[in-house]
């Protein structure tokens, strides 16, 4: 059986050790992967300049790898089975090194069906300069999602349609009364408005540094203290929303990077995204930190305490959200800030749904309109939707957030503390479109599914600043990462102050657009980090190459 929570491992020469165990929470219990012998694995201190060496043994009896999510690493160190090495196979080892030029929180992970098993772990990096943010405590809260069902055997029930693992499908959509329009709508779409994630609670139980609700983990603090909080999605197949009641967060760095301060009250993590945030605790015995599941079928809980067994009152699992005429991709309005994910109105007449009927004669004509897709999209049965309108959502606060009554953080909000290294205006645009068919679960980057397109990579010259344009043809929000680079968010920052990331959200029907300075030569991974979009075909290669005679 694991350890539940993270060991420290700090120094220039590591062992992780993977092994099969098993774990247990609530009532639950089913076969686990552990690096050295805990879940998560071990929390990796590092220092920005030092060198790192790390052995990996695999003891377990799948093959495995480590990706350094986050860290600007050769694209040999990068952990990527098929793409940067091969997998390491059951007995055997593989040394990795590279040397640590950046500070922040990070992680690392699996890029095989061992990482929802519990093959992730925190980074920390220490910056070589001193900290800017002098805290008290400092804490990693590593979120995740455990399912007692092996991956494979999850993802082929997923690939046929079986087994409830939507939550909202199976016991709220008969509550919601939709007219026989919408009904016909939803059903061309092969959808309800309550598909907001592939898994839910009926199978997955959500884990703060690997302790379910029940568990009772807890985060010590004096009164009036500064803590610092590293929130981590590591989760498969989970958005979290954070919220610590009655304790504003002052989010301080996103995906590893310093941004300028910015306080809210809750906020969305999309899987792969880090937040740090500073809380200062004070006026109450506990705080409850909660991650609820973005399709509210359940959360994670941990505690605030100032004293050992100190408890704050845990809210109610909030109702679930609705997916909206913009989620399809035909919102009509022009700011993204202005749509309304939570309060899709079913009543029985009014302004919304007037709306909803003029949208509804567009989209019965060009639900499919490929028509609309770039030509290099490939149409076929790989794709079953095209957005209409796909606005910038970079100012939405992700799916059941728009209405909460509270400050949530959005895109728009991230400007990065310092200044970018490259100030160069993008040469080119690039469009990639998020393709998939809901029904068929298959998932695509231009309607062409990974395995079909080895030979076809994503290319960028070295060096080349190219604007990419994310444009989401579905009705899911995809968290896009790219290896080995950070991107910036175009969201309308101060010249230079773009905010860094590793991971975007592309929100459902909407599109994201990046600046990306293609300076790490090599082959990287591009994919969604939904594991079961990922594996199932929403991964690309990135191939970044010096300009030689005349190939790009
Ligand atoms: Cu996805």
């Amino acid at each position: 059986m694991v350890r539940k929570g993270s060991d420290v491992l700090s120094g220039e020469h590591l062992t992780m050790t993977v092994a099969d165990s098993s774990f247990a929470t609530a009532s639950r219990h089913g076969p686990a992967v552990t690096v050295n012998g805990t879940l998560p694995g071990p929390l990796l201190r590092l220092r920005e300049g030092q060198n790192l060496v790390v052995d990996l043994e695999n003891n377990s009896s799948m093959g495995t790898s480590i990706h350094w999510h986050g860290l600007l690493v050769p694209f040999l160190m990068d952990g990527v089975p098929g793409v940067t090495m091969a997998a390491v196979e059951p007995g055997e080892r593989f040394r990795y090194e590279f040397p640590i030029r950046q500070a922040g929180t990070y992680w690392w992970h699996a890029h095989t069906l061992q990482e929802p098993m519990g093959h992730y772990g925190p980074i920390i990096i220490d910056p070589a300069n001193g900290d800017p943010h002098q805290v008290d405590r400092d804490y990693v809260v590593m979120l995740s999602d455990w399912s007692p069902m092996d991956p494979h055997v999850l993802m082929k029930k997923l690939k046929v349609g079986e087994a409830p693992f939507n939550f909202q499908k199976t016991t709220a959509t008969d509550d919601y009364p939709l007219s026989g329009a919408e009904r016909r709508m939803w059903a061309r779409m092969r959808m309800m408005p309550t598909d907001i994630s592939d898994v839910s609670a009926p199978l997955y139980s959500y884990l703060l540094n690997g302790h379910g609700p029940e568990d009772g983990l807890e985060f010590a603090f004096n009164p009036g203290e500064r803590v610092r909080l590293r929130f981590i999605n590591g989760a498969a197949m989970t958005f979290f929303n954070v919220r610590i009641p009655g304790l504003p967060m002052k989010v301080i760095a996103a995906d590893g990077q310093d941004v300028r301060p910015v306080e809210v009250d809750e906020f969305q993590i999309g899987n792969a995204e880090t937040y740090d945030v500073i809380v200062e605790p004070n006026g109450a015995d506990a705080f409850a930190i909660v991650a609820e599941a973005m399709d509210r079928s359940g959360m994670g809980v941990a505690m605030l305490a100032s004293r050992p067994g100190a408890r704050a009152d845990v809210p109610l699992l909030r109702d679930p959200p609705l997916l909206t005429m913009a989620d399809m991709g035909m919102s009509h309005g022009s700011s993204a800030d202005s749509m309304d994910h939570g309060g899709m109105d079913h009543g029985s007449s009014g302004a919304a749904s007037g709306a909803m009927d003029s949208s509804m004669d567009m989209g019965s004509m060009s639900m499919r309109d490929t028509s609309l897709l770039p030509p290099n999209v490939k149409v076929g049965p790989g794709v079953d939707m095209v957005s209409m309108n796909p606005v910038d959502r970079m100012g939405d606060p992700g799916i059941g957030l728009a209405g909460v009554g509270h400050r949530v953080l959005n895109y728009r909000q991230l400007v990065s503390a310092n200044m970018n290294p490259d100030m160069r205006r993008p040469t080119r645009l690039k469009e990639i479109h998020l393709t998939g068919n809901m029904e068929r679960y298959m998932w695509s980057f231009d309607g062409q599914k990974f395995s079909a397109v080895t030979d076809d990579p994503i290319r960028f010259a070295f060096n080349e600043r190219v604007r990419v344009k994310l444009v989401n043809d579905t009705m899911m929000a995809h968290p896009i990462h790219l290896h080995g680079h950070f991107f910036e968010l175009v969201n309308g920052a101060p010249h230079g102050h773009q905010p860094l990331k590793h991971t975007v959200i592309v929100q459902p029907g909407g599109s994201a657009q990046f600046d990306l300075t293609a300076n790490e030569p090599g082959d990287w991974a591009f994919h969604c980090h939904l594991i079961y979009h990922m594996h199932n075909g929403m991964f690309q290669v990135v191939t970044v190459r010096p300009l030689q005679g005349g190939e790009g």
